[in-house]
């Protein structure tokens, strides 16, 4: 790492931390794989937004039709005068749905890596909800730590929609789990949004849009490589692969190059041979059954699910 710092440009050495290391021990394994938070950048997240606009990815539209139906029962078991702590809130578009929902909430804490979606979401719910104190918070939500939320004692709710915790593996996700628990303290609640197993034509099309918008999304983190570390990617020749993992049950986002070559990083030389993909992103698939055993495995208990009638998508509350 010494050896090649001197090459680095400024910003590649301080781009939310861990950018630099992750990538060249990504390209560095036996299977090639970069972390599925590293898609977000400034690009990322808005090529992310349109996906949710997308005919062919169902997650967002449903589990906003689920948030809108399910809002008595969403009130009736969050307590009067909570505060909503969101994980990985983005653009905040469900929160005001939730916002809504309950019943006088005090607070609204977003919590997100990319600062261009972070403020201006964090600024429109203050406008918005002239009566909820707004404390957004710039950084990952898997690195909790022990921060104190400036919230005193108001019962809180954390809010982690749109399927996020299939990004993570099931054993990151329990991890995630029980330090949420942590942060959130007894007698919280956590409203999550999770993704269910599904006839498989329609889980590819979800993630191979004829738009090619989610090709875009994928190919963005070889020119953010490029722009951020110095990276000599083409990212044209890369295709994008998403093929479903049906031992995992999975969605697997492979960039696989049409021939073999060579690109560097930060100085350093990574070959691609025939038929070498770089795995940059899971999405994991629930059932209902398995998405609550996996909560209890964090430490939390489901108290109410709703699903819709082509059963797409799922929202728990866990107590
Ligand atoms: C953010 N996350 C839940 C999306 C998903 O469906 O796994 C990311 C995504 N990747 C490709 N399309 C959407």
């Amino acid at each position: 790492m010494m050896q090649i710092s001197a090459a680095i440009p400024h910003a590649a050495r301080f781009p939310g931390g861990d950018f630099l290391e992750e990538v060249l021990a990504g390209l560095s394994l036996p299977q090639k794989g970069l972390p599925s938070r590293f898609l977000y950048d400034e690009a990322g997240s808005e090529l992310f937004e349109q996906i949710t606009e997308l005919p062919e990815y169902y997650p967002t539209r449903t589990e906003i039709a689920l948030l809108k139906s399910s809002s008595g029962g969403l009130r009736e078991t969050v307590p009067s005068g909570a505060a909503v702590i969101e994980f990985g809130s983005g653009s905040s578009r469900k929160t005001e749905l939730l916002l809504e929902a309950l019943d006088r909430p005090c607070a609204y804490i977003p919590i997100d890596i990319s600062a261009s979606a972070l403020y201006p979401a964090a600024q429109r719910i203050r406008q918005n909800f002239p009566n909820i104190a707004v404390h957004p918070v710039l950084g990952g939500f898997q690195n909790l730590g022990n921060k104190k939320l400036p919230i005193g004692r108001c019962p809180r709710v954390g809010f982690f929609p749109g399927s996020t915790i299939g990004n993570l593996t099931p054993a990151e996700a329990v991890c995630f789990l029980r330090s949420t628990r942590r942060y959130l303290g007894a007698d919280a609640r956590f409203i999550i949004g999770a993704d269910l197993q599904k006839p498989l034509d329609v889980l590819l099309r979800a993630y191979n849009d004829a738009q090619g918008v989610t090709a875009a999304f994928n190919r963005n983190i070889l020119a953010r490589i490029n722009r951020e570390l110095d990276g000599t990617f083409d990212p044209g020749v890369f295709e994008h692969q998403a093929l479903y993992n049906d031992i995992e049950c999975r969605i697997e986002m492979h960039l696989r190059p049409s021939t073999p070559h060579w690109v560097s990083v930060a100085g350093r030389f990574f070959e691609f041979r025939e038929g070498e993909t770089i795995h940059t992103e899971n999405s994991y698939k629930y059932t209902v059954k398995g998405f609550h055993a996996l909560a209890k495995s964090g430490g939390w208990q489901a108290i109410r699910t709703w699903t819709d009638s082509s059963n797409l998508f799922s929202v728990h509350v866990l107590a």
